[in-house]
Formats: structure tokens, sequence, C-alpha cells
């Protein structure tokens, strides 16, 4: 078996413990790579002034970690500019966000450069590539500049949107003709996969045979939908460990018995916070029985701070929570907290098994793990509702979950106000076809399907004369 090369724009997990990773796709990708043996490489999180920042090695058993630092001009250019302010909004279909700065495109392709030429000294020809997400789009064409000979696949974990509003880009074709030097390209759901045979269609650059297998840009390449899952059994294990519990019962005293709805997120506006918060407000309004008998938490951790958009969502996420608090509360019942900063994932497990309501409302997602995290997280003999928006990937998956709109606010307010109310009996047999879907499709599912397609995927063949 050849060794597995992770790429990812962060490696954060120097410690390996499942305790203090960050989270589930850090544990997902450690527990390959600990099979395979190999690398994991991508940026420190250090900014350096040095033009050709040295790697920096960590070995901790068959892992080698492998870290660079990035200039500061080229991580502004690079993930302050085009991965945060170009793609990010663009592939979440806000186009009213998305810069198009010709200087942020340069300096993204100048950090994929930089990261092929910094790990292809530690590559060989038999080793499994497989690069990850919207940050490192170029960089397995860069590689194979450098003459790389290896299998390469690389997986997005955000939407790839409809050709109509992917056009917009003014580099379309320079990232989809970079995609198309992959040997096997992940998307999360099959939407996202046809949106890409569609543009190849579209724009007359490539087209689908049957089974996922494509020509674009005149290579031969495999295309699948892989919907990224959770450690199930680790979370569910989680939600009842002592830090858990400690963290639950503290909440469960100050609740006095209401109903908890939970939301958690980082502060991001592809999330869907302030329509959410206005879904609640309206709860409030059109079923005044459930005033003072509901609390709503909403915890969301500060992410991308030095985006200007991602400020003004924090200014009005605090206004419609202190004008919901302003509106609702009562002397002896506050109506939302709204917590601004992040929790151990411990005891956002005990918070989830405690919620009455999981409201996962994003206006577009790729997947949404914190979904699967919800369903995990519940206790099989009083189990809540997960009120899951139409636009994640995991909708196509979740059997069982209120499915809502998120734009349609009154809706999202039904569909809570009849969570809240809906029998045991039916949150059980809800709940039983949720979870059975988030154990099949699990971490370790996504990650082996991934490698082992990877791994047989026939190297490049050119695309036949009779198909040009
Ligand atoms: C991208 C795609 C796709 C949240 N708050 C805290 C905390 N979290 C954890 C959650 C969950 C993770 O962060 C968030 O994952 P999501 O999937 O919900 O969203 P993105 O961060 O946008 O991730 C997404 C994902 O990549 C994987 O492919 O599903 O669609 O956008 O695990 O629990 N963790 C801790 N404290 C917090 O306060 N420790």
């Amino acid at each position: 078996m050849g060794r597995l090369i992770v790429v990812s724009n962060r490696v954060t997990p120097l410690s390996g413990s499942k305790a203090t990773a960050a989270g589930g796709l850090a544990v997902g990708l450690l527990d390959t790579l600990r099979e395979t043996g190999g690398i994991w490489f991508g940026w420190s999180g250090d900014q350096t002034d040095n033009s050709v920042p040295l790697p920096k090695l960590f070995r901790s058993g068959k892992i080698t970690y492998i870290t660079i630092d990035l200039g500061r001009e080229d991580f502004e250019a690079y993930y302050g500019g085009f991965a945060n302010r170009t793609l990010w909004p663009l592939f979440h279909y806000r186009l009213d966000l998305a810069s198009f700065e010709r200087e942020w495109y340069l300096g993204y392709r100048r950090v994929n450069r930089l990261f092929a030429e910094q790990l292809f000294p530690y590559l060989r020809d038999d080793d499994l590539v497989w690069i990850h997400d919207f940050h490192l789009i170029p960089m397995g064409e860069e590689l194979r500049r450098l003459g790389l000979k290896a299998q390469m696949g690389f997986f997005l974990h955000i939407p790839f949107p409809t050709w109509e509003v992917y056009v917009t880009l003014p580099w379309h074709d320079r990232l989809v003709q970079a995609m198309c030097t992959y040997d096997l390209l992940g998307f999360q759901t099959s939407n996202d996969v046809r949106n890409f045979h569609d543009y190849l269609y579209r724009e007359n650059v490539g087209y689908a045979l049957a089974g996922g297998v494509i020509y674009g840009y005149g290579r031969r390449l495999r295309t699948r939908d892989y919907a990224i899952g959770i450690d199930a059994k680790d979370f569910a294990d989680m939600a009842v460990s002592v830090e858990a519990r400690r963290a639950s019962e503290r909440l469960a005293r100050s609740l006095l018995g209401r109903n908890l709805i939970i939301g958690v997120d980082r502060l991001d506006y592809t999330k869907g916070i302030t329509e959410r918060l206005a879904a609640y407000e309206t709860l409030l309004q059109n079923f005044p029985r459930q005033r003072g008998q509901v609390t709503y938490m909403q915890i969301s951790a500060p992410s991308r701070q030095d985006v200007p958009e991602y400020n003004d969502l924090k200014l009005q996420v605090e206004a419609a929570s202190g004008r919901i608090n302003g509106r609702f509360n009562e002397f002896d019942w506050m109506a939302l907290r709204y917590i601004n900063r992040g929790f151990t994932r411990r005891t956002l497990s005990g918070f989830f098994r405690l919620s009455r309501i999981g409201l996962v409302t994003p206006l577009r997602d790729g997947m949404n793990l914190v979904a699967k995290e919800y369903v995990a997280a519940q206790a099989e003999e009083d189990p809540g509702v997960l009120i899951l928006s139409r636009f994640a990937g995991a909708a196509l998956d979740a059997d069982g979950a209120v499915i809502v709109n998120p734009y349609d606010i009154e809706a999202v307010a039904e569909a809570m106000n009849m969570s809240i109310l809906m029998p045991l009996d039916e949150r059980q047999d809800r709940w039983r076809r949720l979870i059975a879907q988030v154990r099949e499709h699990d971490i370790g599912y996504w990650r082996r399907s991934f490698v082992e397609d990877l791994r047989q995927t026939v190297p490049q063949e050119e695309e036949p004369e009779a198909a040009s």
C-alpha cells in the first residue's frame, strides 16, 4: 500500500489525540494516516517576513507533519482575499459579498505554487496525494507541472455552485482546468457533482460518461460525491462523559424545566444565523404560548474576524439578539442566550443531548457536521428533533429531520412550534432513522471510500481521438 499524503490549508492536530484534536475531520484523516503512514502538509498558522520560508518537520509514529509559514502579503492575498472573500462567498451563492481582485487571484496562485514546490521533494510517484478544499484547488496542477506522476485526488468541502453563479468568477476556466489535472474529484453531494458536469458541458470543455468518469480539458478523470460524516460512536460517548454531564446538568438547572433550542455555528453569514433569530422572534410572536416555556441558546464562536463582512454579521446578530431579548424577556425568563465564544466539543455534546431542538438552518452549506453531531448526541429514550435547512448537503441524507427553507421565516417558526409539541414516539421514530444514516455514512466510510477510489483510479489517459 502506497503512502497517503494529505494536504490541507491548516495542519492543526500535532498532538494527534482524539480528545484534543480540533474536530472530526482531523481525527478521520489522522486515522487514515496512521493506517497507511504518510505525510500531512499545510500552512503552520504563522506568518513570516522571509521570502522563502523553510518547512518544519515533525514526526509522530508513521506520520510526518510538514508545515510552512506564509509571507504576510501572500497570506493576505491567498487567504484573507481570494479564499475568504472571493471563493467562499461565491461558492455559497453570495455574489453580493464576493470581490474579484486580480491581485488576490495572483497571490492565491503564488501560494499554491509555493505549497507544491515545498512538498514536491518529499513525494514519490507511488504515493496517493489527497488535497483538501477551496484554498488549494490549483495545487495539483502545480505538482503535475513539477513532474509528479502520483495519483492525486481533490475533495471540495464546500458546495460547487451552479454554472450561472460560477461563471461570474473571472478565472472560472483556469480553476476548472486545474481541477481536471487531478485523477479523482470528490464533492459533498450529487448536486455538486451535477453542477460541475454541467459547467464542463455548457462551457464546452468536457463531458461526463457513466459512473462519474469525465473528460475535462482533454484529460480523463473520475468525479463522485462522498458525503462527509462524523465518528458517531465517539461523539455519542462524549455526550455522556463526565465533562458533558457536568455542563449539561448546570445548564439544565438554569432552564427550570423549559425546552431548549440550540444553534451552534461559526459566526458565518452562510449559516443563516440572522434568519434563524428572526424565525425565533416569529415563534414567540405567533405562538404566544411558547413565551416563558422555551429558551433558545445560540453559540457562535468568532470566525475570520479580519474579514469585514464577518464584522458586519457580528453587529447584525448582536442587534437582533438585543431586540429579541428587549421585546420578550420577563423578569424571570430570558428568551435568548447568545454566546459569542466557543466551547469544548465535550461540552457542546452535552448541550446537544439536553436540547429539545437542534436548529441547523444554513442558507448554503457543503454538508454541515453540526447536524450529524446533534443526532449522534441524543438519548434514545428521549431524543430531540433536528430542524435542518434544505440547503445543507446533510439534508440529502437526513430522512427523519424536519426539513425547512431557512428563508421562509414563518415556516421555520412553525417547524419549531411543531417540534416542541412533537410526541415522544414520533421523535423516537425520526431519530432512529436519522442515527442509522449518521452511523452508516460516518467519517470512516467517507475516507475509506475516497482513498479506495483514488487507489483504484486508472492512471491518466488522454482523451480518445474520436471524442475530441
Ligand atoms: C466546512 C463546510 C462541511 C462549532 N462551534 C464549536 C465547534 N464547532 C465545530 C462543530 C463542527 C465544526 O466545528 C463545524 O463543521 P460544519 O460542518 O458545521 O461547518 P464548517 O466549519 O463551515 O465546515 C461544511 C465541513 O467543512 C466538513 O467538510 O460539513 O459544509 O462549510 O464539528 O461541532 N467546536 C468546538 N467549539 C465550538 O464552539 N470545539
